[in-house]
């Protein structure tokens, strides 16, 4: 057994093209549990501490502008192996490339524009949910 915590947040295209609702069926279906949530603006201080890893590459800028561009919904999910189990529900990084029936295959169309964020490892995880929920 490994219940664990991971950080998700339906991203601004997510919000404003309405799919909260499924994607939060998604998660609830495969039996993780939403422990927390919320509709919030992504302040650039929690965008620049989410995205630390990619300062200095090319699309950085463009990364953050985009997730402070409208509200996003944060979300603390939890369960048996949720890091992963939430990897495998998002899909590829590139939605172009994401496969069908996975959240980014099916509600997106580019890698800058990806509906979805969930964290790499329990890790970043921790870090990441400090951010955005406060310790
Ligand atoms: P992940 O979200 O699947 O963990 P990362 O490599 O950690 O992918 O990248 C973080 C975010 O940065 C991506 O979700 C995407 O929004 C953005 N991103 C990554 N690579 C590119 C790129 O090549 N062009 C534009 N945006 C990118
Ligand atoms: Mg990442």
């Amino acid at each position: 057994m490994a219940i664990e915590k991971t950080y998700n947040m339906i991203k601004p295209d997510g919000v404003k093209n309405g799919h909260i609702g499924e994607i939060i069926t998604r998660i609830e279906r495969v039996g993780l549990t939403i422990e927390r949530m919320e509709l919030a603006m992504v302040t650039p201080e929690e965008a620049q501490a989410n995205y630390a890893e990619h300062e200095g590459k090319p699309f950085y800028d463009g990364l953050i502008s985009y997730i402070t561009s409208g509200p996003v919904v944060k979300m603390v999910v939890s369960g048996e192996n949720a890091v992963a189990t939430m990897r495998k529900l998002m899909g590829a990084t590139n939605c172009a490339e994401a496969a069908p029936g996975t959240i980014r295959g099916d509600f997106g169309l580019t890698v800058d524009e990806n509906v979805i964020h969930g964290s790499d490892s329990v890790e970043s995880a921790e870090r990441e949910i400090g951010v955005f929920f406060g310790a």
